[in-house]
């Protein structure tokens, strides 16, 4: 059977060299490498043989197996190279004209999607206020995402963010928070940019103003006005003597230069662990004025901006004296404010890569 092996690459190998195109080549391959190509046929009678034979034909098959798809994809390199070059030695060809246009008739490659558009705004406007724009982790520790944020393990806050869980080698450890997971991992898809607070305080100290646009993920039922990849903007402010007016100041300020008018809000008492008071920052509905639709559930309002005074337990975490600072904090959510402003009715055209949809926003 080897030099049944031994014969069949000769011959594959001296067929390969006086290929003289692509199609001969995918012949050659299903001939000799197929399943129904001779190398199967020659495996398919291994059962005849020896148990100790059998190892050592199927060693050499596969090795020959190998040789061939390597000698096969040197070949195609080669008739590729020599096809280009005959094409270009072409009187006809002019490389100076411009090629095909990309994808679909785009007259040009690329755009930027209405994400990115709201976020660069929203980045300027805060930049202009004087907050610095922070990054955090996606694959974030729970000890930022939850503990740090007045979340302990247990707690039945962490049930309203259904989170998704990260496997990883370390599981089981000690984590440099220092606590040590109990299930599989202490490691989260962060559930919202609020982890961004802590990890902010850490490294800059008060007095601190910060935005943290970013995605964020949740195990959620999808509809029109919930994805399970969306995006927030975390906001936060640490300073003497801050109080419930600063964030009012903010949160208006804020939704006056995304919308370019005065829109329409409420404030309802709100419960975030991380925040004492909290609140709950209603838009009116941009799309049916309040009659009521799909987006708003047909409540006339879109729920847009938790926000509140930030836990003195928070800032104790992020190593900051709660007798000395105080905070606001808020928690935009980015994908559904994109919504508002453009006028999409469904969130999931946002993830979707739907061209009609992106194309708009040309
Ligand atoms: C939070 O995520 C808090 N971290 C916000 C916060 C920050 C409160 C700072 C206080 C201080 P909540 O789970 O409500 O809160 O989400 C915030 C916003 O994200 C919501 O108002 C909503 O606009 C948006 N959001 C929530 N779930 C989804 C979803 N599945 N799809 C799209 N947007 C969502």
């Amino acid at each position: 059977m080897l030099d049944q092996l031994k014969e069949i690459e000769g011959r594959a190998l001296e067929q390969l060299s006086r290929a003289a195109s692509l199609e001969d080549l995918l012949a050659l391959e299903q001939g000799f490498l197929g399943k129904k190509g001779e190398l199967q046929l020659v495996l398919r009678g291994m059962g005849a043989l020896s148990k100790e034979e059998r190892p050592a034909v199927g060693a050499a098959a596969n090795e020959l197996k190998l040789r061939l798809e390597g000698a096969l994809a040197e070949r195609r390199s080669a008739l590729q190279a020599a096809a280009l070059a005959r094409e270009l030695a072409d009187p006809g060809f002019d490389p100076t004209l411009p090629g095909p246009a990309p994808r679909m008739g785009l007259p040009s490659a690329g755009a930027l999607h209405p994400m990115t558009l709201v976020v660069r705004e929203l980045e300027d406007i805060f930049s202009s206020m004087g907050y610095t724009i922070c990054d955090g982790p996606e694959v974030e520790l729970e000890h930022y995402n939850f503990n740090a944020l007045n979340i302990p393990q247990h707690h039945p806050a962490r049930d309203t963010q259904d989170t998704f869980f990260v496997r990883h080698p370390r599981a089981g450890k000690a984590q440099p928070s220092g606590r040590v997971a109990d299930g599989a991992s202490d490691l989260v898809l962060r559930t919202h940019t609020s982890p961004v607070q802590v990890r902010a305080m850490e490294r800059f100290g008060p007095p601190l103003r910060i935005v943290a646009p970013g995605r964020v993920f949740r195990c959620e039922q999808v509809d029109a006005s919930h994805e399970h990849t969306f995006y927030q903007m975390e906001g936060l402010v640490v300073d003497r003597e801050i109080s419930v007016a600063h964030l009012i100041h903010a949160m208006k300020t804020l939704l006056r230069e995304i919308f370019r008018r005065d829109v329409e809000v409420r404030l309802r008492p709100g419960y975030f662990p991380f925040v004492e008071p909290g609140f709950e920052l209603d838009a009116r509905c941009l799309f049916c004025g309040g009659s009521g639709c799909a987006v708003c559930k047909h409540s006339g309002w879109i729920e847009l901006l938790p926000c509140g005074l930030v836990h003195p337990q928070v800032l104790r975490a992020g190593g900051i004296d709660p007798e000395q600072w105080s905070g606001f904090a808020f928690g935009l959510g980015l994908s559904r404010l994109v919504m508002l402003r453009y006028g999409i009715r469904d969130i999931r055209l946002m993830t979707g890569g739907d061209l009609r949809f992106l194309q708009q926003f040309r």
